[in-house]
């Protein structure tokens, strides 16, 4: 019997694309040299396409891809594939929850920690010798901090949860006031931010969430305040927040996501007053496993008519 054939979008890591190339035929869209060739060849029977966060799924692939029934992506955030075009056509879609939380939220921490207790500059105390000369400034207590995070869906929760142990006091913002918590509710991201010394993004990204938080917001949160990102470049207004930075009218930032990633604002490269990450809030040995497998038993599930693990779609 034929295999079935599958459009990966880019390149997964080698535990993932072995146990892929058994059990399915694999087109490789990133090494084709004629991409568009390449999906007019396939269309006839391609009915699966394995993506990534970032690279997702435009309208118009799907469109060229007449038999296609099922988007699997590798992350949770969805953004980059064009759902309203996957439901017209009553394409199915899947993501990654749940196996990545953990780490993602670890990470919201640790650029908070790395923001407040200026780890960064510590290391560089250490490395170029100033120690010798001195000790390095004093740093901030994540003890007693209020910590807003926007977005209280699963990373949220975790980062919550985390920073309850480090001692802050959490407030959040979200469209409905959650049941089943006690922190602090806020219905606005600016609301939010008047009243803490520091926000977590954990938004999805996409075009409800597009630079929610604006220059107004930055400025509510205030010279002395930080904002952490582990969610999609898109929530901040980038621009707005680099000008901030630059003129110290924030006090820092924690960042794993940008705009036009990996090609990020070099503008930021030169600040004392963030700690930056290559989107890396999932990059674990465990959870890239655990997304990958993740990504094909969705896969797997679909080609057997079995129920997808994890629907978006
Ligand atoms: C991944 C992510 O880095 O889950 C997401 O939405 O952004 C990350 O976990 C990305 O999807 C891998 O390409």
């Amino acid at each position: 019997m034929n295999q079935p054939e599958v459009l990966l979008m880019g390149p997964y890591p080698s535990w993932d694309m072995q146990p892929l190339a058994q059990s399915y035929q694999m087109h490789h869209y990133w090494e084709a040299s004629d991409p568009a060739q390449l999906v007019a060849e396939i269309a006839p029977r391609v009915q699966a396409i394995a993506t990534s966060g970032h690279l997702g799924a435009s309208r118009a692939l799907m469109e060229q891809l007449p038999e296609l029934k099922l988007i699997a992506c590798y992350g949770v955030g969805v953004d980059a594939i064009d759902l309203e075009a996957a439901r017209e056509r009553g394409i199915r879609v899947t993501n990654t929850p749940d196996v990545l939380t953990d780490d993602v939220a670890d990470m919201g921490v640790a650029l908070l920690l790395g923001l407040w207790r200026r780890i960064p500059q510590g290391d560089q105390h250490v490395r170029l010798g100033h120690w010798k000369a001195g000790p390095m400034p004093l740093t901030q207590s994540l003890r007693g901090k209020r910590v807003g995070i926007v977005g209280l869906g699963r990373i949220g929760a975790a980062i919550a949860h985390r920073l309850e142990a480090f001692g802050c006091q959490i407030a959040y913002s979200a469209r409905g006031k959650k049941a089943d918590v006690t922190y602090r509710w806020y219905p606005t991201p600016l609301a939010l931010a008047g009243e803490v010394e520091a926000l977590v993004v954990a938004l999805a990204g996409g075009a409800g969430t597009r630079r929610i938080i604006n220059e107004e917001v930055l400025r509510a949160l205030g010279p002395q305040g930080v904002v952490v990102n582990v969610s999609r470049g898109s929530t901040i207004d980038e621009p707005v927040l680099l000008k901030m930075l630059q003129a110290g009218e924030l006090g820092g930032a924690g960042l794993d996501v940008f705009d036009n990633e990996p090609n990020i604002n070099e503008a930021f490269f030169t600040l004392e007053n963030v700690v930056l990450q290559p989107h890396h809030a999932s990059g674990t040995h465990q959870t890239r496993r655990a997304m990958g497998q993740l990504v094909r038993d969705n896969l797997a599930a679909w080609f057997a008519g079995r129920p997808l693990l994890t629907p978006v779609v």
